[in-house]
């Protein structure tokens, strides 16, 4: 049996990684509007990740008996100044994503609720997986700065994502 409070927590972040999807379709909208068709496939296959984070939340929900709430969402922003800005917003998202997780783990412990607890390392780490994932690329278009070639063979190694 889960507590209100988890399961107000757990609903709240279903939100959240529903949130995410938006965000990396936005994303996605914006690279493919722009012809960078590498950023574009790699940030819809982002957002199908993110809808799958949060199912995962509504299966545990049923799991437990929980109550399920399927949240509104607000309109993502659809403007970027260039690739580099995308991956530097992607990687500060990630970082609010990874402080939501550590705070559920931290609430679970609270409720002494070590089944949400369990089932939640999983993000844990799946988290330390999606900042490594944004800061290597975020590193890689620093490193080749305004180049348009370097810009150009980033985009298209995204698109084997
Ligand atoms: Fe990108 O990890 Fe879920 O939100």
């Amino acid at each position: 049996m889960i507590t209100t409070r988890m399961e107000k927590e757990l609903n709240a972040q279903i939100k959240a990684e529903y949130e995410s999807a938006f965000i990396y379709m936005a994303m996605a909208a914006w690279a493919h509007k722009n012809a960078y068709y590498g950023t574009a496939n790699f940030m819809w296959k982002q957002a199908k990740e993110e809808e799958e984070h949060a199912m995962k939340f509504v299966d545990y929900l049923k799991d437990v008996d929980g109550t399920i709430e399927i949240p509104g969402l607000e309109k993502p922003e659809g403007e970027f100044k260039s690739l580099l800005d995308i991956f530097e917003k992607g990687l500060e998202h990630e970082k609010y994503i990874t402080s939501r997780i550590h705070n559920l783990v931290t609430v679970s412990d609270e409720e002494g609720d070590y089944a949400t607890n369990d089932f939640l390392q999983w993000y844990v780490k799946e988290q330390v997986e999606e900042e490594r994932n944004f800061r290597d690329i975020v590193k890689l278009l620093k490193k080749v700065g305004d180049q348009a070639n370097g810009i150009m063979m980033i985009d298209s190694k995204l698109g084997e994502r």
